[in-house]
């Protein structure tokens, strides 16, 4: 089984929509913390260029938006 990846920072008021959702599932997942704001050297080459938080990597698989999460 692969393990879930979530891209994200505390603040971030959609990270805590998926926070919560993960948690409702009794999902195990494991946290990448990363900048509020643009330059995000390590996540923008994962995600194609793609900016906001947060953002889901199943193995090789990035799930940009929320809604996709
Ligand atoms: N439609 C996106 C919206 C995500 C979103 O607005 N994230 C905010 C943080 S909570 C963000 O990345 N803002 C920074 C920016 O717009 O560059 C989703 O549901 O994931």
């Amino acid at each position: 089984m692969l393990d879930v990846i979530l891209h994200h920072y505390p603040q971030s008021p959609v990270s805590e929509k998926v926070r919560i959702a993960f948690g409702m599932k009794d999902l195990a997942w494991h946290s990448v913390e990363i900048p509020r704001l643009p330059p995000k050297p390590d996540l923008m080459p994962l995600t194609g260029g793609y900016r906001m938080t947060p953002v889901m990597q199943v193995g090789a698989d990035v799930f940009c938006d929320s809604l996709c999460i």
